[in-house]
């Protein structure tokens, strides 16, 4: 949970046709560029420095950088994204990590994994099949992880939920935030596990990152057992990137 960087792209205008599990109206690109910044100023409140990228107007998802790599202390994985439309996204993330990681590593395919669907606990590597991720494509990640001396344990991700991680977050190393319907697969025994109240399931992709947990905002039960529990918890609007099924960590990554 200590980072001294983190990456994440601007959105462009064509974010309004970023693909999306059911329409429920396009996001606003001007209300969404407000909320990304204070989403900025918050991780860089902590001390961290982050690099952020141009828009990328051919890729409409672009700004949701995390799809495109894992980023572990060994080294960086660039991912191979389920959807079509995401794949080019990859190569302009691609030098950007090669400035920061001497250790750059591919996944070639034929299998598709997107950064979404894994979870890293700093014990473990926690990954789900999806839509977007294969066996094939955790078959690949496996190989380079057991290089590195990483457990990966591979997991569903539940029908109808587009990542893992749109259903759970680390708050810390022992403590998971989650969903029922995730955390009743069993895939988080050995960590405390925190459920996200009754109709409040989409604020379970926050991020804890340094001192803080960004989470999103409009979900008073959850901040209030965040808080409780000791969490200094930073609300930040996320009305526009749900529309595109997008939450807290979507938009860096973190090193
Ligand atoms: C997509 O469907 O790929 C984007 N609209 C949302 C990606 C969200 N990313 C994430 O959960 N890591």
């Amino acid at each position: 949970t200590h980072f001294t960087h983190a990456i994440s792209r601007r959105p462009g205008q064509s974010v309004t046709g970023g693909l999306r599990a059911e329409d429920r109206g396009a996001p606003d690109h001007v209300r969404m560029l407000a909320a990304h910044d204070n989403y900025i100023a918050t991780l860089r409140a902590t001390g961290a420095e982050v690099t952020l990228l141009d828009p990328l107007e051919d890729y409409p998802d672009a700004l949701f950088v995390e799809d495109t790599a894992l980023c572990l202390p060994e080294g960086a994985i660039m991912m191979r994204p389920g959807a079509p439309s995401r794949m080019g996204e990859v190569a302009h993330m691609r030098p950007t990590l090669a400035g920061l990681f001497a250790d750059l590593r591919d996944i070639t395919g034929p299998g598709h994994i997107e950064g979404g669907d894994i979870l890293y606990t700093g014990r473990e590597v926690l990954v789900g099949k999806s839509a977007r991720t294969d066996a094939e494509g955790v078959a690949e990640l496996r190989k380079i992880l057991d290089e590195w001396g990483h457990s990966l344990r591979e997991l569903q991700t539940p029908d109808g939920v587009l990542h893992f991680k749109t259903d759970c977050s680390l708050l810390d190393p022992e403590t998971i935030l989650s969903t029922r319907l995730l955390d009743s697969e069993g895939c988080f025994d050995g960590y405390r596990v925190l459920h996200l109240p009754e109709g409040e399931e989409a604020a379970a992709n926050a991020i804890r990152f340094n001192d803080v947990v960004l989470l999103p905002d409009g979900f008073p039960k959850t901040a209030e057992m965040l808080t409780r529990e000791g969490y200094d918890i930073r609300p930040i609007d996320n009305t526009d990137c749900a529309l595109l099924d997008g939450g807290m960590s979507c938009l860096s990554l973190r090193l």
